[in-house]
């Protein structure tokens, strides 16, 4: 079960052979998905010579095989990790019974809606990034940014294998919508607002890869718990290319940092004019990046207190990420003490599942600061990064549009609009880190804001020729 069959168009390893009407229904939507790329997918470089890694195997170990491909040319298919016997549900009112293999009637539309949204946003986010490539800072950081465009790519296959092969005709046109709504567009755009924010600077892709990316862990991590097997199954493969992204997003703003300690150690100075004027990236300038991206991802846990999410884990839809950890799965007679504008309010913990999740990533994002902290205070700098507070410049739940501070104090309305280009990138700011955006292309070469990172792909040096050009 574990091996990838990589003879048939579409490689798999659900024995798509066996369904000759569901192999059809997916061939005929391959083609859909590859014009999607080549005219939504990164820009001018589909003809590079790309060193990717490809799923081999959902084993733990040595899944990836790494070669040199052609992004068009990349094998996306559907994989599934691999069943676990006697597998029962984890959480919920329906707790200890097995779990489904198709979906219950009564929960047809909510599991079509999740698997919507999340395979919404992986297009998106190839959208998002399109014309990244023409900027990047080295040939490696071209590589990550194709690796990681790829992936989402065929994350999007992950949930339209679902879409057709359990939803029916339903599922078919939501598979078409999802490459008909794009990023930004006006009339058809993405259904979450961060999949729309535009990602026009490398900054903004190391943000966006740690903090919304991470909001996709947690989300897939929440859905590999669920009741419906097969959407379980899809999430934990999902989760093993999504740490490689991550992984993009923490060592590039570490790399990031290093390389303003070390032009502040060059200029004698931390004046944000003279870092600038250096070509650096000014701590302050960083901490804005963070509390825009910081803030537009908390959105995407949805409301804090949400009766959708009660009612998707109540019915075995969606669990905790980590389920397994917590000792109450049923959750019925708790509550939450939520943090409201109008003050401290006990809600029953059902309904606070989002805000619980929300939590449980902010810890997690908190891994990266303390890193990147460490790295200052070496550097004998008394500066520290930090993560807004959850209630700042909110745009969903009990504190949209209310005007508080990244400290988490709520203050009037006038200063609240005469700070925010202090807490946010202000369109100077946003210009000052576009004017560093040049394209370095040399192997080994690296963009003067951003020190190299510590190792190369897969063993191999840093100034390996990671994409051909041509
Ligand atoms: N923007 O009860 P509520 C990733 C809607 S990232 C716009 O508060 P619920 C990735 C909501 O749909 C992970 N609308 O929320 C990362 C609902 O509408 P309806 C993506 C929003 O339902 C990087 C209404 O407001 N995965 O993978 O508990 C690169 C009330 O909703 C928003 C998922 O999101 C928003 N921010 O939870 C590539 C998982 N928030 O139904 C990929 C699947 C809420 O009344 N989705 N609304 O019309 C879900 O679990 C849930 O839909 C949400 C919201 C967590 C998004």
């Amino acid at each position: 079960m574990s091996g990838i069959n990589y003879s048939e168009k579409i490689p798999n390893n659900v024995n798509l052979t066996t369904d000759r009407t569901l192999q059809r229904a997916l061939e005929h939507w391959q083609p859909h998905f590859l014009e999607w790329w080549k005219g939504m997918g990164p820009t001018d470089f589909q003809g590079a010579d790309v060193y990717l890694r490809t799923a081999t195997s959902v084993d733990a170990d040595g899944w990836a095989t790494y070669g040199t491909v052609k992004m068009p040319d990349y094998r996306w298919g559907i994989f599934l990790a691999d069943p676990q016997k006697d597998r029962t549900i984890g959480f919920g009112d329906s707790m200890g019974q097995p779990v489904w293999q198709q979906v219950p009637g009564e929960y047809r539309s909510t599991l079509r809606r999740l698997i919507v949204t999340q395979g919404d946003t992986e297009p998106a986010s190839v959208e998002q990034q399109r014309l990244l490539g023409h900027t990047c800072p080295s040939l490696y950081d071209l590589r990550n940014l194709f690796q990681v465009n790829v992936e989402e790519g065929r994350h999007l296959w992950a949930m339209v294998y679902l879409l057709h092969a359990y939803f029916g005709r339903d599922g078919r046109e939501e598979a078409e919508e999802l490459l008909a709504r794009h990023s930004g567009d006006a009339d058809k755009p993405r259904i979450l607002t961060t999949f729309n924010e535009p990602i026009s600077d490398w900054l903004s892709f190391y943000c966006f890869t740690y903090f919304t990316d991470r909001d996709g862990k947690y989300q897939l991590k929440s859905l590999a718990e669920s009741g419906f097997d097969p959407l379980s199954r899809t999430c934990r493969f999902m989760l093993t290319e999504e740490a490689h992204h991550m992984f993009v997003g923490e060592t590039g703003i570490g790399r990031v940092v290093k390389r303003t300690l070390e032009v502040m150690k060059a200029l004698g100075s931390d004046d944000p004019a003279k870092i600038r004027a250096a070509g650096a990236v000014d701590l302050p300038l960083l901490q804005k990046y963070l509390n825009f991206w910081c803030s537009s991802s908390l959105d995407l846990f949805g409301n804090e207190i949400s009766s959708n999410s009660a009612a998707n884990f109540a019915n075995g839809l969606k669990g905790r990420p980590d389920e397994s950890t917590y000792e109450d799965h049923v959750l019925r007679d708790k509550t939450f003490q939520l943090k409201t504008p109008q003050g401290d309010q006990a809600v029953p913990m059902l309904n606070a599942l989002n805000e619980v999740m929300r939590e449980s990533y902010l810890k997690d994002c908190e891994i990266g600061l303390k890193r990147w902290n460490r790295q200052i205070e070496r550097a004998g700098h008394a500066f520290r990064l930090t993560l807004p507070a959850t209630n700042f410049r909110r745009s969903i739940g009990a504190w949209m549009g209310l005007p508080v501070g990244p400290d988490g104090k709520m203050i009037a309305k006038e200063e609240y609009d005469k700070n925010l280009y202090h807490w946010i990138p202000s369109p100077e700011d946003k210009a000052f880190v576009h004017s560093l955006m040049k394209r370095v292309a040399e192997p080994g070469k690296m963009a003067g804001w951003v020190a190299p990172p510590e190792r190369g792909i897969n063993n191999l040096p840093v100034e390996y020729e990671y994409v051909k050009l041509h």
